[in-house]
């Protein structure tokens, strides 16, 4: 089976007990939508888990985004309390905005792994996609951690910007496919309609799986072959 999740930030407990939830086995597949750190406080276990598991598929969000580049810069001085012998301005004016966006607890996170395993996991940051295109039963997805703008919905996935695919909020009262479901995280589910807070939201060839796990709501998963919802606490 295909399931689906986004928007961990760092909710390794949360993550561990929807696969406990689903029963995840070896055959089954699982896309992260992205946004796997910040905010919470098990970002590294977390991105060490996902490595571990051939069958799980991370898909770029902004956070990861940020984290990649900024966590290379802070690597030497990360053992440190402070980053201030970073040289650059514009890099540290960068990283003090990223540490109040939820940042500083992907560093804290850090701290206490070893240098091999920070390693290991920046490396792994740099695999996640920018989107994936999948089908399971019958049905077509387009996975995206942000969203198309809703004018550019034709242009070809190659050409579309990845700071688009992982920033933009979509227009989910608008179908933008006949027969493709567009799943999208990024987005609070509340924010859509208020009436879907804490639950997936789908409906007009949409399916929004970011319930807000990060701001202390669920954590929701959709199984894609039947669209089956999973929520835990
Ligand atoms: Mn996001």
């Amino acid at each position: 089976m295909t399931y689906v999740m986004s928007d961990l930030h760092g909710q390794y407990e949360k993550f561990r007990k929807m696969l406990d939830k689903i029963a995840f086995s070896d055959r089954d597949e699982l896309y992260v939508l992205g946004d796997v750190v910040d905010r919470g406080p098990q970002s590294a276990e977390l991105l060490f888990d996902m490595s571990m598991r051939p069958n799980v598929y991370p898909i770029l969000g902004n956070h990861d985004f940020t984290a990649a580049i900024l966590l290379k810069k802070l690597c030497s001085q990360i053992e440190d309390d402070t980053c201030t012998d970073l040289e650059d301005p514009n890099i540290l004016g960068l990283i003090a905005s990223w540490q109040l966006d939820g940042g500083q607890a992907t560093i804290d996170s850090f701290r206490k792994c070893t240098p091999d395993a920070r390693e290991a996991l920046l490396e792994y940051l740099d695999e996640f996609v920018p989107y994936e295109c999948i089908e399971a039963n019958g049905h077509k997805f387009l996975l995206v951690h942000g969203g198309i703008p809703f004018g550019k919905r034709n242009v070809p996935l190659k050409k579309q910007e990845v700071c688009e695919l992982i920033l933009e909020r979509p227009m989910y009262d608008l179908r933008y496919y006949e027969n493709i479901t567009l799943v999208t995280g990024h987005t609070p589910t509340v924010t859509i309609d208020p009436a879907y807070r804490g639950k997936i939201y789908h409906k007009n060839g949409h399916l929004a799986i970011d319930c807000g796990a990060g701001f202390g709501l669920p954590l929701g998963c959709v199984r894609l072959e039947d669209f089956k919802e999973f929520y835990v606490e």
